[in-house]
């Protein structure tokens, strides 16, 4: 069955070309799939034009826009097994995982459906007198271009998608080359749900081939992405000329800063979690671990114990905690932080390789890594390896910890272990980062915005505000006893 979706139609790509996709955790063909260009870019954008401007999805009473969503939220429910199955074939992720990405996902699609459907979010304005009536009403900005990452590959996507349909627009997406399944099986469910044709559209490629011309052309009003920072610089000048509206999310180097009065063994164990979970390729990864000079020995010692015993493994490994990196470039590019930090003077503590499981040879899997004694000019410390790599850092004192934590171009998410509630309060206000966590690391709930200060991003995805992202404010001013003003006379 082709996998392009546009204009409510199936299709392959206009110039026949296909991609293999394969299963980083070891390399078995998951698929074939059609590989969009530029042509198929550029059709998806006219039928998403014409939804947007001819058809019935951005006049669809709110309300009812959110009872969509909550069919969405229904099918991804009934379809969960498969839809955790494609994601995990096509990024090597564990199963369990996808499965929590799945219940994530659904509850996204729930959160928008229920804030669309309770509308109301305009509001009359009675500063101009008894004459006038001025009210503000909040319209969907038009035809967005959706382009999404790899790494949780449908969980970004509904973070775009479910608010752009809440707000009445019509997109096409675009997920990364090497992850489509979920966007496929995304669109089924959309359509099964209701949702008119031409209202989301789907080209799968690169991109040069299919990102950029979306970002460039006319007719999109509004760019929504999330990747790496280079990509999102590339963005935002491409959108420059045509004044689109930009959201990006562009990734973090996320500082975990313990106390020496913190809960050891939880501080210890979220560390882990922190920087490993689906081996480091996560935004919010707490890749830069800034420990108390008292308590450094200690918890290194532990924290590097029990990475050691981290057991990897592909999608199916029921004993495995962690995958493998998505590709043999983007383990390259890990490794080369390592080996650049270690020039540098970092200390290894583990891994610092891939594994020598001769069960995994086929996969990019990559050790957890412990990189101690690391400095914030260091490579490895400043940029986004986005692997398995932790490195330490030691501090003395609240302000040292806060001034370790902000020296970053970054800013999406923090940490901070204390058992003192005053110093965890004063810490949390002085970090710069659109996320902090108190005694806990990683978790989010669609109610409550996400998204990054500084180089981690523009906008706010989730939440109230990652509504408004996909909203245009409209003042409407009624005059309701028109007279001459006499103003030229
Ligand atoms: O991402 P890209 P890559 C970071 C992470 C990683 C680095 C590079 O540090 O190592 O980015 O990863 C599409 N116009 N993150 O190269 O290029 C691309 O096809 C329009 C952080 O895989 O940012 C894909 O759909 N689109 C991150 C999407 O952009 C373009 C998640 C992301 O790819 C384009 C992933 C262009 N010119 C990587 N070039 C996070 N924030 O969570 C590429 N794309």
């Amino acid at each position: 069955m082709p996998e392009l979706f546009i204009g409510g139609r199936w299709t392959t790509a206009v110039d026949g070309q296909v991609r293999e996709i394969r299963c980083p955790a070891d390399g078995t063909l998951v698929a074939v799939v059609d590989e969009g260009g530029p042509k198929d870019a550029a059709a998806a954008l006219a039928a998403a034009r014409e939804a947007f401007d001819r058809g019935p999805w951005p006049a669809t009473p709110p309300a009812e826009r959110g009872r969509l969503l909550l069919r969405v939220a229904a099918l991804l429910e009934r379809d969960k097994d498969a839809f955790a199955r494609a994601e995990s074939l096509d990024t090597g992720k564990r199963l369990v995982e996808s499965a929590y990405d799945m219940d994530d996902i659904a509850n996204c699609f729930r959160y928008f459906g229920h804030l669309a459907a309770g509308g109301g979010s305009g509001r009359v304005v009675d500063a101009a007198g008894p004459k006038i009536d001025s009210r503000v009403v909040y319209e969907p900005v038009g035809v967005c271009a959706l382009i999404t990452p790899w790494n949780y590959p449908l969980l970004q996507t509904a973070w775009k998608v479910a608010p752009a349909l809440a707000a009445g627009n019509t997109f096409v997406l675009k997920p990364s080359e090497l992850t489509p399944h979920t966007a496929v099986l995304l669109m089924r469910a959309l359509t099964e749900a209701g949702l008119p044709p031409g209202a989301a559209n789907l080209v799968l490629g690169t991109g040069a081939a299919v990102g950029a011309p979306l970002t460039e052309d006319v007719r999109v009003d509004l760019v929504s992405f999330t990747g790496g920072l280079a990509t999102g610089r590339r963005i935002m000048a491409a959108a420059a000329p045509t004044v689109k509206k930009i959201a990006l999310e562009l990734g973090g180097k996320n500082p975990n800063i313990v106390f020496a009065d913190a809960a050891f063994d939880a501080a210890v164990d979220y560390a882990l979690m922190a920087v490993f979970v689906h081996s480091g390729q996560v935004c919010s990864a707490g890749a830069r671990l800034l420990v108390d000079n008292e308590l450094h020995d200690a918890f290194v010692d532990e924290l590097v114990a029990r990475a050691r015993r981290i057991r990897l493994g592909g999608p199916f490994d029921e004993e495995a905690r962690t995958g493998p990196l998505i590709s043999a470039e983007h383990r390259a590019k890990v490794a080369a932080y390592v080996a650049a930090g270690l020039d540098e003077g970092a200390v290894l503590r583990c891994g610092g390789a891939p594994p020598d499981d001769p069960a995994l040879k086929d996969g990019f899997f990559y050790l957890p890594t412990v990189l101690d004694d690391c400095t914030p000019n260091m490579s490895v410390v400043h940029d986004e390896s986005f692997g398995p790599v932790l490195t330490v850092e030691r501090f003395r004192g609240e302000n040292e910890a806060v001034a370790l934590a902000n020296d970053t171009i970054y800013g999406l998410a923090g940490a901070v272990w204390t058992q003192d509630s005053g110093r965890a309060r004063r810490v949390a206000g002085r970090l710069r980062a659109g996320t902090v966590w108190i005694n806990d690391f990683h978790p989010y709930v669609p109610q409550a915005e996400w998204g990054g200060m500084k180089q981690s991003g523009v906008g706010r995805e989730l939440g109230p505000a990652g509504l408004a992202e996909y909203q245009e404010a409209k003042h409407i001013w009624r005059n309701t006893e028109p007279v001459p003003q006499r103003w030229f006379e």
